[in-house]
């Protein structure tokens, strides 16, 4: 069987063809639901008969035209968090329920129930400070904070709900019989896409009719929401305006589109909505195709003079109007009640899982490329680094490693003895990552297609067959994720007796997972293909990406008999996929525009729970000019995941390949990253036990300003640094824009520092990396850089002290063996804590549980912002040792340096400045 060559997708330079992917208007369910909203038909919900279970409240809902009974469950949930269910009462067959998402059955809390005044019923949580208050007629539910309704459901009567059928020929052969008089008229009203939707030369025929399901959410004082990704758009969602939605469908998008509201490969349906005082979540469980409609109502002042004096006190709020709209499943959401952000990240974390703790090596630079040719490649490769003195950390192979794109084999020509380049890369504490699709070739030689053909691991059509589609290797059949025995299987794959070749210094990258078809339908596999438990793709066809990065991280920790981390990095993604590992943003091009975008993508992914995640630095596509290459180094060493990348007909783009002085800035760049691994580090800790984002927009960090809420050009790295990348071709200035009252901000290389919230315009010349340190924050650094991570295990470290307005400053540093659980299962880790007031700088233990041995010494402390020369300035251990330091002051920059320190990193002690 012949591989797919490259024409099979266009991997020409230019820009999608979007004629091959839908737009709202040839998508059925859309249609539908958009047309019934002119002819409004009403719920209402029968409360009278509300029956309370142990776990929640049910009501049943009626529609006024059809009568059919929808079954209405309100849950509280542990946190401040709600749920809401709306299904049929007695659905022909079970709806998709999406499983494997939420992590364990969340612990529900027994909600009040009073009826409010007539038809309406009222669910307090247990203090009593938030309550559902339920309408009958017309059926609603508002969202009550502290006596503010902050949310209502279904205010603008958008509840829909298309109910199984059975299918009309079978019915009508069944009821002639009884009764000639069968209404087949719909069977005729193709533009609405009832039982056969067509798009080009595809015919989507669905066997139990249409079944999408859609609610409408006011959010009440809210202008800003953020998140569903995955698009190539603005952090802040935009009003989608007539015909216009966000589509949440996982897609192979070549060189997408920028600004646009197209699903691409991922997609998680949450978002967050925030105000001064209140952010609030929506998490949308459902994994079928999904729309998302905004609309934002600003405030309306009424004036005295326009409306009298009664109109002076219906000031009306700002609102802005979500409308989710799905194909299939059914209504199940979660409304995530803050107050905070980080309350919010909690609840959605408590649900769905925070990051999963990345092994150490992760957090340094990858280096990818379709392809590096073969092993000589690969060591001519990493000698380059070493050559030029650049630190990095893994090496990547694409497809072409593989014997004709089937994966979990090499090619012989090309890789004659994986086993000898990886003990290469391992003597460099380096190692490797291999791609595995989830496309098999068809090919019964081919072990793991005979294997899964037996067992019956394959996606199957409709007739009952197994699934093939095209892809890399030729004709291909899937693997069926969602069946846990397939799971089961394909983790077992990545057992080194399995896997021939592989070490454990070899991690996975799984692509191509959307599915990615490519005579299919959108690139992707038909809606009536069939999944274990009979289950047709449209249900879940946006977690198939979840299920392959769930069993492939599963078989990395079980090869290590559960004793190592896995790495796995993932194009198609889902809510939770953070427990598995990293995601990328997949083909962007080599422009300033994607490299501007990769902001707020990333900040998307950051705050709806994967905050491990990055874009291809360089650009996919293209060849970026040695500028553009430059400056995306340096934002790329600033965010999560940092690799470089790039497609096959591209020029080689090594970092020492644009001449001496890139190479020195490309090098200064990723070396900026190896020194801040400490911090790193801290952060990915934090977002595996606080769920706190590592990348943050900066309303998170200063949530009652308003001036931050759109801003995207710019962001913070946990806490303590605000990076404002270059993304501009031949700049000169910058301008930054430093928030909150009461700050101060220092510029990392100058130590110039500015009071108060301002825009400052920073000069810029090509190895500026604008990075301030927000006053009151001290960052753990490594000063001295080795050829990898894992070179740096015992380097000392460096303290960066920047001193609030009062002369203070706090920070912490996490550390582990960067590799194995044991941080989980023996506390070995060791958690201290930085602090610095009234002139002494303190280290101290933050978390007594934790025992993890170090030889690791500070060796430097950097103090901005100290606005009087000390004296003296003398460490004191804990047994009351004092000794003199030598010290550097410098009254123009107000910084203090002290060098040659030896104090160990894991043990008490104190630095006096007087
Ligand atoms: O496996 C080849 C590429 C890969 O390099 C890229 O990162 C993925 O996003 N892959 C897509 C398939 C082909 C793209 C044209």
């Amino acid at each position: 069987m012949e591989a797919a060559g490259k024409e099979e997708i266009s991997v020409e330079d230019e820009a999608v063809d979007k004629n091959i992917f839908k737009d709202c208007s040839k998508i059925a369910f859309y249609r539908r639901q958009k047309q019934q909203l002119s002819t409004k038909s009403t719920y209402q919900a029968l409360l009278d008969s509300a029956t309370k279970g142990k776990d929640s409240t049910k009501f049943q809902i009626l529609n006024e035209a059809t009568k059919v009974p929808l079954l209405a469950e309100v849950y509280g949930i542990e946190g401040n968090i709600f749920r809401l269910k709306i299904n049929e009462e007695t659905p022909l067959k079970p709806r998709y329920e999406v499983p494997d998402v939420v992590t364990s059955k969340p612990r529900t809390v027994r909600l009040i129930s009073s009826s409010g005044d007539a038809g309406s019923l009222v669910l307090a949580d247990g203090k009593g400070d938030l309550k559902c208050h339920i309408t009958a007629n017309p059926f609603k539910v508002d969202l009550v904070s502290e006596e503010e309704v902050v949310m209502s459901i279904n205010s603008l009567g958008h509840l829909y709900f298309e109910h199984l059928q059975v299918p009309l020929k079978k019915r009508a052969t069944k009821e002639n019989k009884e009764d000639t008089s069968v209404d087949t008229s719909q069977e005729n009203q193709e533009d609405l896409g009832l039982w056969e939707e067509k798009f080009g030369k595809f015919v989507d025929v669905k066997v139990n009719g249409p079944a999408s399901v859609g609610l409408d959410f006011s959010l009440h004082g809210f202008e800003h929401l953020y998140g569903i990704p995955q698009h190539a758009e603005s952090h802040q969602l935009k009003n989608t305006g007539d015909g216009d939605a966000y589509r949440l469908y996982n897609l192979d998008v070549y060189g997408y589109k920028i600004h646009d509201k197209m699903g691409i490969y991922g997609s998680v349906p949450y978002l967050l909505a925030h105000k001064p005082g209140r952010t609030l979540g929506i998490f949308w469980l459902n994994a079928s195709e999904t729309l998302v409609e905004i609309n934002t109502e600003p405030a309306v002042k009424y004036t005295l003079t326009q409306m009298g004096p009664v109109a002076a006190k219906q000031k009306v709020r700002s609102r802005t109007d979500v409308h989710w709209m799905s194909e299939s499943g059914i209504i199940d959401v979660f409304l995530l009640t803050g107050p905070t952000p980080s309350d919010v990240f909690k609840q959605y974390s408590y649900l769905t899982g925070t990051q999963a703790m990345p092994p150490l090596f992760s957090l340094g630079y990858h280096q990818c490329r379709w392809n590096y040719e073969d092993e000589q490649d690969v060591k001519a490769v990493d000698a380059g680094f070493d050559e030029h003195d650049i630190p990095y950390d893994v090496m990547w192979l694409d497809i072409e490693h593989t014997e004709g794109k089937r994966y979990f084999t090499w090619d012989k020509k090309r890789f004659p003895n994986p086993k000898r380049m990886q003990e290469l890369l391992r003597n460099k504490k380096r190692k490797l990552v291999v791609i595995s699709d989830p496309h098999i070739k068809i090919d019964p030689d081919y072990s793991v297609y005979a294997e899964a053909k037996e067992q019956g691991f394959f996606v199957r059509n409709h007739e009952g067959g197994d699934f093939e589609g095209v892809c890399w290797p030729g004709v291909s059949s899937y693997l069926d994720f969602t069946n846990p025995k397939v799971r089961e299987w394909y983790s077992s794959l990545f057992t080194f007796s399995a896997y021939q070749g592989s070490t454990d210094i070899l991690y996975i990258w799984n692509d191509m997972n959307e599915p990615s078809v490519f005579r299919g339908p959108e690139l992707t596999m038909q809606k009536n293909a069939i999944h274990h438990g009979n289950w047709e793709h449209r249900e879940l066809h946006n977690i198939y990406g979840f299920y392959q990065q769930m069993a492939t991280a599963e078989g990395l920790i079980q090869r290590s008999k559960g004793k190592e981390r896995p790495f796995v990095l993932t194009r198609s993604f889902f809510a939770g996929s953070q427990k598995y590992g990293a995601v990328w943003t997949g083909d962007n091009t080599a422009e300033w525009s994607y490299l501007k975008i990769s902001i707020p993508m990333l900040l998307t992914l950051s705050i709806t729970g994967i905050p491990f995640c990055g874009a291809d630095v360089g650009g996919f596509i293209g060849n970026p000019e040695a500028e553009l290459l430059v400056r995306w180094y340096q934002a790329g060493a600033y965010q999560p995941f940092f690799r470089g990348h790039a497609t096959m007909n591209t020029k080689r783009r090594e970092p020492w390949l644009f001449g001496e002085e890139h190479t020195r800035l490309i090098r200064e760049a990723i070396r900026q990253r190896y020194t801040l691994l400490p911090y790193w580090y801290f952060l990915f800790y934090r977002a595996h036990v606080a769920a706190e984002p590592v990348m943050r927009p900066l309303w998170i960090e200063f949530p009652k300003e308003l001036n931050t809420f759109g801003v995207e050009d710019e962001y913070m790295l946990g806490s303590a640094l605000l990076v404002h990348p270059v993304t501009e071709p031949k700049a000169t200035t910058v301008s930054v824009f430093l928030p909150g009252s009461n700050e101060v901000w220092y510029d990392s290389k100058t130590g110039t520092y500015w009071e108060e919230a301002c825009t400052v315009k920073i000069p810029v010349t090509l190895d500026s990396i604008p990075v301030f340190q927000r006053g009151g924050s001290i960052v753990p650094i490594k000063t001295t850089i080795g050829k990898s991570t894992g070179y740096m295990t015992d380097s000392p470290y460096g303290l960066r002290v920047a001193l609030s307005t009062k002369g203070s400053a706090v920070g912490e540093l996490y550390l582990d063996d960067g590799h194995s659980f044991q941080y989980l299962h023996q506390k070995q880790f060791l958690h201290r804590k930085f602090s610095f007031f009234s002139g002494v700088l303190t280290n101290s233990c933050a978390d007594k549980r934790g025992h993890h041995p170090s030889k690791c010494v500070v060796e430097r402390v950097f103090v901005l912002g100290l606005k009087k020369q000390p004296s003296s300035v003398t460490t004191h251990s804990s047994d009351g040792k004092e000794e003199p330091v030598v010290f550097t002051y410098c009254t123009t920059m107000s910084t203090l340096s002290l060098e040659k320190l030896s104090l160990n990193i894991g043990v008490d002690w104190e630095v006096h400045i007087k």
